[in-house]
């Protein structure tokens, strides 16, 4: 039973393997290696939290670790089907035995292959091989009359012969995978864009439950734009380089890969606009996917205190190089590539700073010697220091039973929302709105909620006022001012009817 039980093993595995080593020597880590194919199905059905606890927990190690893991589980279910198809197929057809046998598992083998392919031409040599795998392995043991250490030594022929085939298709796999690592890097991106998709349906669960809230993230498509351009630059990542010039020591550039290359970083992040009102839409929150820029010119001599950016438009901003290095070059949002509208191939994020500085179509970063402004401050507009404090009324429900719910968005840069007060008489006294749990960048939106219930007050009209104390302490100004040209300041007001 014992030796059933193993030899049932050793021709499961010798049939599976022998398969999927084959298409490993011919196609190496291309898409038409079958358990290539097989990850790129696994990404899409696996959950995206699974998906991106294993890439937190083995890092880099991951894509290996997951292509032995599913080419083990492949090929025990391609030796199961092998094997059990060519017994089942012998006992139907016991004169043809063998012959019908290894055809039958042939071409089982071969359309399994083809589900996971997608290509049939891909799956055949493999299948092939797994059917003449199957033929050895299960025939071995019967050859007629040997005796007992005749029969051992034929087994140990058998499988170290079959054992040997696979340690050659895999060397000869490995030496391919040079040709194929753009498999590599696609599974790579496509497990990064699950991470990220994972934290935005981490941050989608810690939003406040109400009707007419605004999302704690921005789906792309809803999410603003402001740009100097009536349509986006069509930039390729293929062909686009980010240059490095002006004062360092040697002029360089990097490309699209380059920036992938790095340590990959999400970040939550929000962006808000100068020209945003205190009641504006311009101010929006997102996961990005990116690295960081002081990574990027780690090698890089810089000899200048200060960056001019340009992007592949007219548009142009300078910052400290400090400050640069502290910033995020994003190539993915929400999960998605980086859309033409928000900067594609690349753009930047700039830590508690106003919207205008994080500059889409990045192409060039020029190291000068001081401050010199940007396109809006050749245009009247201030504003290079931190993004002001506000807080938004996304709306006023009105609740079954006369209660008023006053729903709303605080954000205050990367000193992070506190806490959003209300008042009910103009500003004189306030009490704390409920809030949204903090997501890990305090450089985000919060949601928050108010409830009125005016049969506890003896008002007929309420004068709301909402404001946002910041992560350091400091309470939102109520001077009233409009965007231009420093941002606009002021608590946001509504006179609300009881009834
Ligand atoms: N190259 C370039 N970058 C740019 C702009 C632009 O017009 N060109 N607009 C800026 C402004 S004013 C803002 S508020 C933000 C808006 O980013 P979004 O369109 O992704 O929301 O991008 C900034 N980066
Ligand atoms: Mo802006």
């Amino acid at each position: 039973m014992k030796q059933t039980i193993f030899h049932n093993a050793i021709a499961v595995l010798a049939v599976g393997i022998s398969t999927v080593a084959t298409s490993f020597a011919l196609f190496a880590t291309s898409e038409r290696f079958l358990v290539s194919s097989f990850n790129f199905v696994a990404l899409e059905v696996l959950p995206s939290a699974f998906v991106s606890t294993v890439v937190q927990e083995f890092g880099s190690n991951a894509l290996w670790l997951s292509m032995v893991f599913t080419g083990g589980v492949l090929s025990v279910l391609l030796g199961i089907l092998g094997v059990a198809s060519y017994r089942f197929t012998g006992s139907m057809l016991p004169a043809y035995e063998r012959e019908a046998g290894a055809a039958v598992a042939a071409v089982l083998l071969a359309i399994a292959g083809t589900i996971v392919v997608g290509d049939v031409l891909s799956a055949v040599g493999p299948a092939v091989v797994g059917g003449v795998a199957v033929l050895v392995i299960e025939e071995f043991p019967g050859l007629p009359d040997e005796p007992m250490n005749e029969k051992r030594r034929t087994t140990v022929k058998v499988v170290g012969g079959i054992a040997a085939f696979n340690v050659l298709a895999h060397i000869v796999g490995f030496i391919r995978r040079q040709q194929t690592q753009g498999t590599e890097q696609a599974l790579q991106a496509g497990a990064v864009r699950r991470e990220a998709e994972s934290l935005v349906d981490e941050a989608n669960e810690k939003s406040l439950a109400a009707e007419n809230l605004k999302p704690l993230i921005s789906e792309i498509g809803v999410f603003y734009t402001v740009d100097i351009n009536p349509e986006p630059p069509q930039l390729d990542s293929q062909t686009w380089e980010l240059e490095i010039t002006g004062a360092v020591e040697e002029e360089t550039s990097f490309n699209y890969s380059d920036i992938q290359g790095q340590e990959i970083v999400h970040e939550h992040k929000a962006i808000r606009c100068l020209s945003d009102d205190i009641d504006g839409n311009l101010l929006d929150n997102a996961v990005w996917t990116g690295c960081r820029v002081g990574d990027l010119l780690e090698d890089v001599e810089l000899q200048g205190d200060y960056a001019m950016m340009y992007g592949a438009d007219e548009y142009y901003y300078s910052i400290s190089v400090d400050e640069l290095k502290d910033c995020t070059l994003a190539f993915g949002m929400n999960g998605f590539e980086l859309p033409p509208e928000h900067g594609h191939p690349v753009r930047l994020l700039v830590p508690n700073r106003w919207g205008k500085l994080h500059m889409k179509w990045l192409v060039e970063i020029e190291i000068i010697d001081a401050e010199d402004g940007g396109y809006w401050e050749d245009r009247g507009w201030n504003g290079m220091g931190e993004v002001n404090a506000v807080t938004k009324i996304d709306r006023i429900n009105r609740l079954e039973g006369g209660t008023i719910q006053v729903v709303g968005h605080a954000y205050a840069g990367s000193r992070g929302v506190d806490t959003v007060e209300v008042s009910l008489d103009g500003g004189d006294s306030w009490e704390d709105a409920m809030l949204s749990e903090q997501l890990p960048d305090p450089d985000t939106l919060r949601q928050w909620i108010y409830e009125i219930r005016p049969d506890e007050h003896d008002q007929n009209q309420f004068e709301f006022r909402a404001r946002v104390v910041d992560g350091e302490g400091t309470v939102q100004t109520e001077e009233q001012s409009g965007p231009y040209p420093d941002g606009a300041t002021g608590w946001i007001e509504r006179s609300i009817s009881a009834s």
